[in-house]
């Protein structure tokens, strides 16, 4: 699996992210969350970032000036991609466990909310998949839309201000049969009442997926007006540029998810 990595470089730390951090990165320098996506193109659409409350991440170092949160599994892949100096070699500075993270805010690159966004806690994220840290396009994942309808119908429950999980959610790819706002109208007509609704969901992505592909058009960014399929490598590459984003590959897994 060829993911795009993205940076979103951390603003504002929750205060219990904070402490765990404390004095083991320089003060000067800047800290990401990286998550790993397979559609750079609907970047401009992120909301928030997603990650597990029960997963542990670590800090690792990339120089004196930067530093990445992933999972150790993620960090071990990608030191041997050439995303650290050393090939092989991956340092831990730190560890913080998701929920420490939820509150976080941080810069999201293409993103239409340019003040930033939030890292929110998502059940699903897999451990063991991409970084483990997952942005959020509710426009286009069914995922994603479900599980910020759920943050901000239970935010109390969540622990987070309602009003994280409410970023406007704004049209990014045309279809023509599921509209601008595929993910929405995947869910609704699905009748997908939570994030738990697994099988659905799986569905709803798969469905999402193709269309978004084959018939979708850029409806925002740079690329408006031109095919999903002919605008995804560019946005890529305008990230991957911009020091905004890096390719991560994921080794070959003994089961092969439907998509990929
Ligand atoms: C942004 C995005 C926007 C994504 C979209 C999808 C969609 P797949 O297809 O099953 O291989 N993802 C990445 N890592 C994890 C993880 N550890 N746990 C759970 N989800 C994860 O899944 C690849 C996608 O799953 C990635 O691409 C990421 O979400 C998420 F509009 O990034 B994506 C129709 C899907 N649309």
């Amino acid at each position: 699996q060829e993911y795009t990595a993205l940076k979103l470089r951390v603003k504002e730390w929750a205060p219990e992210a904070e402490k765990a951090i404390k004095g083991k990165v320089p003060d000067s320098a800047d800290v990401f969350f990286v998550p790993a996506t397979l559609r750079p193109e609907t970047m401009y659409g992120q909301t928030c970032c997603f990650v597990g409350p029960k997963i542990s991440y670590g800090v690792f170092k990339v120089s004196e000036k930067e530093f990445y949160v992933v999972t150790d599994r993620a960090a071990r892949n990608m030191a041997y991609q050439g995303i650290f100096p050393e090939n092989g070699i991956y340092e831990k500075v730190a560890e913080v466990v998701g929920s420490a993270c939820v509150g976080t805010l941080v810069n999201a690159p293409l993103s239409v909310h340019t003040e930033g966004v939030r890292i929110l806690p998502m059940e699903t994220v897999l451990p063991t998949k991409g970084t483990g840290v997952v942005t959020s396009v509710p426009s286009d994942s069914p995922d994603d839309f479900a599980t910020v309808t759920d943050l901000a119908k239970k935010a109390t429950y969540y622990g987070i201000k309602k009003e994280w999980a409410e970023l406007e959610i704004l049209p990014i790819i045309e279809t023509p049969s599921y509209g601008n706002l595929t993910a929405p109208f995947l869910v609704k007509k699905l009748k997908i009442a939570s994030p738990k609704d697994v099988k659905k969901l799986e569905e709803a992505k798969e469905l999402a997926y193709k269309e978004g592909y084959y018939q979708g058009i850029m409806v925002a960014g740079d690329f408006k007006g031109e095919k999903v399929e002919v605008a995804k490598p560019k946005v890529r590459q305008q990230l991957i540029d911009a020091g905004q984003g890096f390719a991560y590959s994921e080794p070959e897994r003994k089961v092969v998810s439907r998509s990929g």
